[in-house]
């Protein structure tokens, strides 16, 4: 494994001083990517000293650092996980032959397109929180969503830097455009939508840590899957981070849906508002909206696209080596509920063209886990409300259900039904008025928002009552 390289000014464990055409385009690239976090990072925020991890190594221990850093100083740096030389390809049309250390001509469009994608979210989600930390709920949470933009700027570095070392001019225009679109921006907007969604509140902000975040997770495992070798092993310390990112949208939940349901036993009417709180019914109906807009991400229930990518060896299923014994994925097939002309229709579909679906089951099994833990905790509580998450094809916008009416149990139903319901099932502008309300920066270290439970912990064995920003 090489060593770190922490004396040029991208640190990184890929030996960038060796190829000084490489350094200097990342180089070139970098002031660009400054300019871009200084107008889109969090908000006036850039002079703080935050307590921040950061990656500075891909050793399994000791892989980051903490300590107080001022965002613009943070290190973005380069790291892949470690090279197996022996590696071979594990699935399609390839299974068995050496993993690629270059891109395969023929797979050079369709792995950039894969590369920008992934890329464009990372920037997308640091567009989206930018606001955010004026109203965190605690120095705690402050820190966190810090922690998660500075390692999402990070990992568009991670896609930065395959494109700029594999994919030679074209790759470079693309890591300009990476920093060109902007999320929710109408004339040139982030490719995937949930990326163009606003996450203004932090009831949307644990939302999206928790779904899209996960996206993420799974996305990343099945990259990690690739054939081509620097992908895999980008894709590998990536999810090193996401773990964090994951938590703090799953933990935030819970913590939101405790106190709602400790405040609405605390009022006399049982209702979580007039105490100033968020009640349950309210967070259902933004895990709702999130949930679904992240289901999206998936792509389509049947997609030739998944089919080539599988078939090319350039994406896997979720744990393809380890969960899997066949992995040709030919001669299979995958059952899909189709709706077609006003009925359900089962098909069978060829197993490579249901890639995206079989990812997106192990996705909702995923989040299947925390609602019930959450359910778990509010019925701790002593308040009798089930958590829950929407049918797959409630208020979806890709895909088969795209177009089509459903409530969040699935049924079909007409587009008037929906409009007259859409009130009770997901966030409304007077909903996310009233958190606009109640949402107000608590900047005391110690403290917390009296609409939400403390953590169990703090960051790194420090107590929650640490400065973890200095204001
Ligand atoms: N919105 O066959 P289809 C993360 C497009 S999250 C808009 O259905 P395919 C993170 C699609 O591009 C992980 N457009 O799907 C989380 C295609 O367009 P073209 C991100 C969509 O091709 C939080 C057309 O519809 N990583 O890291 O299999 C914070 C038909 O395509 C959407 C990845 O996504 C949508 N939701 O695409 C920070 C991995 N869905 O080509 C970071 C890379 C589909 O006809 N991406 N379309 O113009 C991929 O592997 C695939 O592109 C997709 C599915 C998973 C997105
Ligand atoms: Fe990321
Ligand atoms: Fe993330």
């Amino acid at each position: 494994m090489a060593g770190i390289d922490y004396e040029s000014k991208i640190p990184n464990n890929v030996n960038l001083s060796d190829d000084r055409r490489l350094q200097r385009a990342l180089e070139h690239w970098q002031p660009s990517y400054l300019k871009w976090w200084q107008e889109m990072g969090p908000d006036g925020m850039q002079e703080k000293d935050i307590y921040l991890r950061t990656a500075i190594s891909a050793d399994k221990d000791g892989w980051a650092h903490f300590d107080y850093v001022k965002m613009p100083d943070y290190r973005w740096g380069i790291f892949l996980s470690e090279r197996d030389p022996e590696r071979k390809i594990n699935f399609g049309d390839h299974l068995g032959q050496p993993a690629w250390q270059e891109v395969p001509g023929e797979f050079r469009n369709t792995l950039r397109r894969i590369i920008v994608t992934q890329g464009d979210t990372e920037p997308a989600s640091v567009e989206q929180q930018r606001q955010l930390w004026k109203t965190a709920p605690s120095l705690y949470d402050m820190r966190n969503v810090c922690q998660v933009n500075v390692e999402e700027g990070r990992h568009l570095w991670a896609m930065v830097y395959l494109l700029h070392s594999y994919f030679g001019a074209e790759g470079r225009d693309e890591a300009e455009e990476l920093l060109a679109r902007r999320s929710g921006d109408p004339d040139k907007p982030r490719i995937l939508d949930a990326f163009n969604q606003p996450c203004d509140d932090w009831l949307s902000f644990y939302c999206f840590t928790m779904f899209a975040d996960r996206d993420g997770k799974f996305q990343l495992h099945s990259l990690s899957e690739s054939g081509f070798d620097p992908l895999s092993r980008t894709c590998k310390f990536m999810l090193t981070e996401e773990a964090h990112h994951m938590f703090v949208g799953d933990t935030g939940l819970e913590r939101v849906l405790r106190r709602s349901a400790q405040l609405t036993l605390l009022d006399p009417s049982g209702d979580a508002r007039a105490q100033g709180g968020i009640d349950l019914e309210t967070v259902q109906k933004f895990i709702n909206f999130w949930f679904s807009y992240c289901l999206d991400l998936f792509g389509s229930e049947i997609s030739s696209n998944a089919a080539d990518f599988f078939a090319a060896g350039l994406k896997g299923r979720f744990m393809e080596e380890k969960n899997y014994t066949e992995h040709t994925a030919l001669g299979q097939e995958k059952r899909v509920t189709l709706w077609k002309d006003g009925k359900f229709v089962d098909e069978s579909v060829a197993l490579r063209n249901a890639m995206n679906e079989v990812l997106r089951d192990d996705y909702i099994d995923d989040c299947v886990n925390a609602v019930r833990r959450w359910s778990k905790a509010v019925k701790d509580e002593g308040v009798d409300f089930e958590v829950t998450l929407p049918s797959r094809r409630f208020h979806r916008h890709q895909g088969i259900y795209a177009g089509a009416f459903f409530n969040p149990a699935g049924e079909p139903i007409s587009q008037a039904e929906f409009e007259a319901q859409a009130a009770q099932w997901l966030p409304t502008d007077a909903d996310k008025a009233y958190l606009r309300g109640i949402m107000h920066g608590v900047y005391e270290p110690g403290k917390v928002a009296n609409w939400i439970a403390p953590p169990r912990r703090g960051i790194n064995g420090q107590e929650f009552t640490y400065e973890y920003v200095k204001l």
